[in-house]
């Protein structure tokens, strides 16, 4: 199997944390590459119409994306239970909720780095920082069943969205006003997975 992957990504951090946690490093071949909306990577565009990572190309050559289908799929190769039935739409509600962290945060980063000054929307960005916080709040206030209790995939997905915040907006302080996320964070940061991959340019 193939991993079309780039380490800042908090999508890809999801995969990587994953193959870590389960020992799947010998059996994925990684793909490093550089890629953005403005400038596909051509590894990224032949796996994944939409040209974005992670995208897993499987033993058959058969391409999978996106990060929750790629995730679902090694769980299951592994073996590893990240995904109970008997929880499973609290660990996916949990994981949809991470993912949408990333996706504002991640929209973001493209607006103040991507786009010349002149294009970018300082309320477009705020807007998205506020269902950054919004989101932060309600994990705070343990309104997410599936963050507690045993390791699960939605877990993983909110430590790796946490790790984007601190990577690439750590001057926001997330962890003003939320202390019982901070410490239910500095807990799973010891997941050796999890400390692994921490975001590098
Ligand atoms: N929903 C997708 C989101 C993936 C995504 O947005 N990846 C970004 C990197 S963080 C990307 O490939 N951007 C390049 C592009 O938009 O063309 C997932 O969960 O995998």
């Amino acid at each position: 199997m193939k991993l079309v992957y780039s380490p800042p990504s908090p999508f890809v951090r999801k995969v990587t944390t994953l193959i870590h946690h389960v020992g799947l490093n010998d059996h994925i071949e990684l793909i490093n590459v550089k890629t953005t909306a403005l400038s596909v990577a051509e590894e990224a565009r032949a796996a994944n119409p939409l040209g974005k990572i992670p995208v897993m190309i499987l033993g058959n050559g058969k391409a999978i994306f996106d990060s929750r289908v790629i995730t679902r799929y090694l769980d299951e190769f592994a073996g590893s239970n990240l995904y109970p039935e008997e929880k499973i739409y609290d660990i996916l509600t949990l994981e949809a909720l991470a993912d949408g962290i990333m996706e504002s945060a991640v929209s973001i980063t493209h607006e103040s780095k991507l786009r010349p000054d002149n294009e970018q929307s300082p309320s477009w960005m705020e807007a998205q920082w506020s269902k950054v916080l919004h989101a932060v709040k309600a994990l705070d206030e343990g309104e997410f069943k599936a963050m507690d209790g045993e390791m699960n995939m939605g877990q993983i997905a909110v430590a790796c969205a946490l790790g984007y915040l601190d990577f690439r907006h750590d001057a926001r302080q997330w962890r003003i006003g939320h202390s019982n996320l901070a410490s239910w964070n500095v807990k799973m940061m010891k997941l050796p997975a999890l400390i692994k991959t921490i975001p590098t340019d």
